[in-house]
């Protein structure tokens, strides 16, 4: 049954609780549902019209702001959601997490473009090949683990400059990447050799609302 205007479609791993993670942030209340991708319902044919790429995450808006004109949107790709959620449902209070301003907006837009295009899929890679393949390939090991740590060299090398990945304020392209940089020290079992990188996790993950997206992302599954 739906109680609120936002319905998220997830499951809790990084990309997913990208989007718990904001809702929670923006102050927008939701209906989270578990996609479980252990059981297959990525390919339901009732998610596939919202999410016709078979992922995770995917919103559906029922009552979107009068421009998008009438009927519900569904949305999927993170990026295109968290943008979404932070121009047009941030709730009472909410901090400004997509700023309007140009030069910051575009700043929020490279960083976010940066975790879709390079750090997700590179480092969803190289967790593939040291945790999940079937057998061990040395050269897909080495090809991502590789690359995925010359990302997290740039990203400290921004963290160094500034306090938050887009610049003087915590934005969405924050929260796009925290959850993957997090689940790099888990995969790896080590806490990262990045100061910068660590000290911007230590600040974030302090934050009660990162708190609250997490846990209620890993509820919907203990709850399944
Ligand atoms: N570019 C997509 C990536 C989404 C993605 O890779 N989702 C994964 C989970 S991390 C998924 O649903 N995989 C299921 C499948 O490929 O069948 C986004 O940012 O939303």
């Amino acid at each position: 049954m739906s109680t609120h205007d936002i319905q998220a479609y997830v499951f809790p791993v990084p990309n997913g609780k990208k989007i718990t993670i904001a809702l929670e942030e923006l102050n927008i209340p939701y209906d989270g549902h578990l996609v479980n991708l252990k059981k297959g319902e990525q390919f339901n044919p009732e998610f596939l019209k919202i999410s016709p790429n078979n992922k995770i995450p995917a919103v559906v808006d029922l009552h979107p702001p009068k421009e998008f004109g009438e009927g519900s949107l569904s949305i999927f790709e993170s990026a295109a959601i968290l943008r979404y959620l932070a121009e047009y449902k941030a709730g009472p209070g909410a901090p400004d997490l997509y700023p309007k301003d140009p030069r910051k907006r575009i700043k929020v837009d490279e960083w976010l473009s940066w975790q879709i295009a390079g750090l997700g899929p590179m480092m969803g890679q190289a967790i593939h090949f040291l945790t999940y393949a079937p057998e061990k390939v040395p050269y897909g090991i080495e090809r991502f683990t590789k690359e995925t740590e010359r990302l997290l060299g740039v990203l400290n090398k921004r963290l160094g400059e500034y306090p938050y990945v887009a610049g003087e304020e915590y934005s969405i392209a924050d929260i796009a990447s925290y959850s993957f940089v997090v689940s790099w020290s888990e995969a790896t079992k080590e806490d990262t050799p990045y100061p910068n990188v660590k000290a911007w996790l230590d600040r974030i993950g302090s934050r009660p609302a990162v708190k609250r997206g997490v846990e209620r992302a890993n509820a919907l599954m203990s709850h399944s």
